[in-house]
């Protein structure tokens, strides 16, 4: 009897063991759980590396999509001012113009100066001339030349008379530059319109002109505007500055 008494006390004791065995180990499994549950933001670590891809995707053809009407608005930007420079209808040809000063291109003779010239070219005849040249009237000097120059204080204004309000964009001067016989470039010129011919607007100017063998054309575009009166203003300080032709485009 004794010993049934200490095996069935054995297996009480193993019974007991067991149970405290089942209960600890759902205790150790909570931790294993929370293991799990620290995966959660594992997982979602995951996630949002997942999600960047989709966001830069989603970016790039938006970025795309986005340039490309940026890029299509810009076209017709461009080739809206195209007109103003490749317009062909001058409506400043064989128009009057008045000049400041001596009212005319640079003239000296022999007893005016040891080098007489004649450089009043017609501004508004439609001749124009490629290259240098100090025959008579080929070319129009603008000159703050103190006996017979049109730029007194070294500004010349030069002012055509269109005949009539009309819609213009731009102005464009026929100049050379070459560098030598005293003749240069104006420090600048400005562009001004009038319906009255006593107030002016200045709508454009320019301050930096090259120099060089060649003559070329200087374009001077602006909003379309109606004027009657454009005003050409050389601020100057060469003995000579040469033109031969102001254009004005209607548009
Ligand atoms: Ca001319």
């Amino acid at each position: 009897m004794k010993k049934i008494a200490v095996i069935l006390a054995l297996v009480f004791v193993m019974s007991l063991a067991l149970a405290a065995c089942n209960n600890s180990t759902p205790a150790e499994s909570t931790p294993a759980e929370s293991t799990p549950a620290e995966s959660t933001p594992e997982e979602s670590t995951p996630e949002e590396s997942v999600a960047e891809p989709v966001d830069e995707s989603s970016e790039e053809p938006v970025d795309e999509s986005s340039e490309e009407p940026e890029e299509s608005s810009e076209e017709p930007e461009e080739s809206s001012e195209e007109p103003v420079v490749v317009g062909d209808e001058n409506v400043a040809l064989g128009k009057s113009y008045t000049v400041t000063g001596s009212g005319k291109g640079l003239i000296l003779t022999k007893e005016q100066s040891e080098y007489p010239c004649h450089y009043n070219a017609n501004l508004t005849d439609g001749v124009t001339s490629p290259e240098i040249s100090y025959a008579e009237d080929v070319w129009f000097s603008v000159s703050p030349n103190p006996d017979a120059g049109n730029a007194p204080g070294g500004v010349c204004g030069i002012v055509v008379d269109l005949g009539k309000d009309t819609a213009v964009n731009c102005a464009r001067v026929h100049m050379i530059n070459p560098g030598e016989a005293g003749i240069g470039a104006p420090s600048e010129i400005a562009i001004a319109v009038s319906s009255d011919g006593k107030t002016f607007k200045t709508v454009a100017s320019q301050t930096s002109f090259e120099e060089g063998a060649d003559a070329y054309w200087v374009d001077f575009g602006f909003d379309s505007t109606n004027a009657r009166y454009v005003q050409f203003s050389f601020t100057v300080t060469a003995v000579h500055n040469f033109i031969d032709e102001l254009a004005v485009i209607a548009g």
